[in-house]
């Protein structure tokens, strides 16, 4: 069963009932008073980080604006910095051209040996490994940027490199003990050892909790011995490093309580009982090697535990949390090299007397393609320059770039290869390529699917904690007048029309009523968590249909809100772009506010509920008949 979000939310809260809740309802038509003091959050994040949570997406969901990490838009590279990235990105745009073969590699599901031998002269495999390593010691920034060229020349590449960097070897970076980087980061860096990340198995995929891999220590505490088997593992054919996730049975200092919990270990090759399947024949990214592995009996030295025992599960979802903002910035380049493609198509190509870039119905195609591409290239840097600035609140927003860059990349490719017509189903133009690349994007690094409940369950969690916290507040009101009055102070407000989100000392003047709009967005989706914490209770764990519609709005926002950052900055700097970007989120905030607001009224219509009600019933029916469950037309019955 899918356990997503439940533990940590039947932890934070209960079913509240209408009278707890009307309870503090009715104390907050009290005097408003200054916000002094600010709650005291908990970390939506399993880090056991200290002080408040700087997410502006975590705390939407309790109606609230923390705005240092979306506005102003962060500009923190130095000029120094700007010019090295660019000769690095020069480096690659000419490897990209002259010497990789996009529609090569693909036909040959391989890339040849010697184009491998340049990137990894170039550096291509340690771009944020630090230079004492022998690596390019790129920021996040920089690597988004590197990303953004991978993209848009060829994926499958890219899931070579970034298979290897972005997660294979990523637990060594972030947590690794100064041996561990010493003996491993410049043989994965300069030496031309491939690494990998082993997590899914046969039976856990989403449920990555579930693994049956199990490593157990030898008597003298020195090494693990470890046995299982992992599957569609990107390098898995090729890696000589790889970091494997395995159960071991982990002792409870405090209790003496014997637990099976998850450890990270980082496993050569060459340690023996170390296996690879032959490479699996796949619908895209080709060239790059998916392969099963086993481990049979792999002795495994105890200084190789990465991250500390029984902490691999939160060591894997620090490592995929990391890397994700990369993604969002590879499939901008992919989207770019897409746009590019169906403009030069529109502009020459005549129908009916008139270049086609005259219809309305082909305008309205490059529009929402070039909104969704700046939008994507606009969170995943913002993303990048927050963590470059020390942000550890950011995987509501990694999760929610990865989830939109990849969606948005398959529909922009979609209607580049629409403008194109005939045309763009053909190989020459290189889109169905790309199309066939794209589609795994949905599907790993957590799906899309399983990213849409981690956002809405996680910010649900966060909002639930401070209604937590306010019942207790209430039970003991002397004592924590500051909290009470903060709250009492928001909603009066809210009530009189003064309250609620103001976004507008952010924004360029332009952007003002598309600001109004985007934060009242935020006032009804900060409410309608409330209702449904409310109605639901703990029990929302297993509203699906409901937090995905809150998923929606929720990414519908963070949308809106970073195209206003962006925008503001282009107007702002006078940029010779700044028109264009102020359309694009003016276009932007039209259409996404009132999605938003329909998102959020599908989770508590009546007319909503019934239809999931339906659509659940429709779905158990076809299952059971394990197929189309109605009588065909024809039917001699
Ligand atoms: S690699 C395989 C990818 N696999 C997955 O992504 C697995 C997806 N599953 C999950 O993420 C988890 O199992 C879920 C948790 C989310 C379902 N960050 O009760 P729980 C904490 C931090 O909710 P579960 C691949 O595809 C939580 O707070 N913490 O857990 C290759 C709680 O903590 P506490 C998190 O119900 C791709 C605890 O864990 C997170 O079991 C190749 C338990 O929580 C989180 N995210 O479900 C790609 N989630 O106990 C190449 C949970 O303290 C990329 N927790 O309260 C290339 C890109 C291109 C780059 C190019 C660059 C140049």
């Amino acid at each position: 069963m899918l356990r997503i979000g439940c533990n940590a939310l039947v932890k934070t809260t209960k079913n509240f009932s209408k009278n707890e809740t009307e309870f503090y309802r009715c104390l907050s038509s009290a005097v408003a008073q200054p916000k002094e003091a600010a709650s005291k959050p908990k970390p939506s994040t399993p880090e056991k980080k200290k002080g408040p949570n700087m997410s502006f997406m975590a705390n939407i969901f309790r109606g609230e604006i923390q705005s240092a990490q979306i506005f102003p838009y962060p500009d923190i590279l130095s000029d120094e910095e700007k010019q090295y990235t660019l000769s690095i990105v020069d480096t690659f745009e000419r490897f990209f051209t002259e010497t990789n073969n996009a529609a090569k590699n693909d036909e040959n599901a391989e890339v040849d040996p010697s184009t491998l031998d340049t990137a990894w002269e170039h550096g291509a495999f340690g771009l944020q490994v630090p230079p004492d390593y022998g690596g390019l010691g790129l920021t996040n920034t920089q690597y988004g940027r590197m990303g953004e060229i991978i993209g848009k020349h060829d994926l499958g590449f890219g899931i070579v490199i970034g298979a290897h960097q972005s997660i294979g070897f990523k637990g060594i970076l972030l947590f690794g003990t100064p041996e561990q980087k010493e003996k491993y980061l410049p043989k994965v860096s300069t030496e031309k050892v491939y690494a990998a990340f082993c997590l899914t198995e046969p039976s856990s995929g989403s449920d990555a909790a579930s693994i049956r891999t199990r490593a157990v220590k030898s008597p003298d505490g020195k090494h693990y011995i470890l046995n299982g088997s992992k599957i569609w593992i990107s390098n898995g054919g090729i890696a000589n490093v790889m970091t494997v996730f395995a159960k071991t049975e982990v002792t409870d200092p405090k209790t003496g309580e014997k637990k099976d919990k998850v450890t990270a270990f980082i496993v050569e090759r060459e340690f023996g009982g170390v296996s690879s399947g032959p490479p699996e024949k796949k619908m895209g990214i080709k060239c790059s090697n998916t392969a099963e592995v086993y481990y049979d009996n792999v002795k495994v030295p105890i200084e190789n535990v990465l991250g500390g025992e029984g902490n691999g599960f939160k060591v894997a979802m620090e490592i995929l949390n990391n890397g994700r903002f990369g993604m969002g910035a590879t499939l901008s380049g992919t989207m770019k090299e897409c746009i590019k493609k169906a403009t030069e198509h529109a502009n020459q190509r005549l129908q009916f007397g008139k270049k086609i870039k005259e219809f309305g119905t082909i305008q309205e195609k490059l529009a929402r393609m070039s909104m969704l591409q700046y939008i994507t290239e606009s969170m995943a840097l913002q993303i990048a320059q927050n963590m470059d600035s020390g942000s550890q609140d950011y995987h509501l927003e990694a999760a929610i770039s990865k989830v939109f860059a990849s969606e948005s990349a398959w529909y922009v490719c979609d209607e580049a290869i629409q403008i194109l017509g005939g045309m763009g189903f053909m190989k020459e133009p290189g889109l169905e390529r790309v199309m066939r690349d794209l589609r795994i994007f949905r599907i790993f690094e957590g799906t899309n699917d399983i990213l849409r409940l981690f956002v809405a369950l996680t910010g649900i969690q966060y909002a639930g904690s401070h209604l937590k916290e306010l019942q207790s507040a209430f039970k003991n009101p002397a004592a924590n007048l500051g909290l009470i009055f903060s709250e009492a102070s928001k909603r009066v407000g809210q009530k009189i029309g003064f309250g609620g989100v103001d976004l507008s000392s952010f924004v360029y003047p332009e952007l003002q009523p598309y600001a109004k709009r985007t934060a009242e967005c935020i006032d009804v989706f900060g409410n309608t968590v409330e209702t449904l914490l409310i109605k639901y209770g703990k029990n929302i764990v297993h509203e699906q249909f409901i937090l995905n519609r809150l998923a929606d709005a929720a990414i519908d926002i963070y949308a809106m809100a970073i195209v206003l950052s962006r925008a503001t900055r282009a107007a702002s700097l006078n940029l010779p772009t700044a028109e264009h970007e102020l359309c694009l989120a003016k276009a932007w905030c039209l259409e996404a506010s009132d999605r938003t607001q329909k998102s959020l009224r599908k989770t508590t219509s009546s007319t909503h509920l019934e239809a999931y009600r339906k659509m659940s019933e429709i779905a158990k029916t076809v299952c059971e008949n394990e197929g189309v469950s109605t009588t065909p037309i024809f039917s001699t019955n």
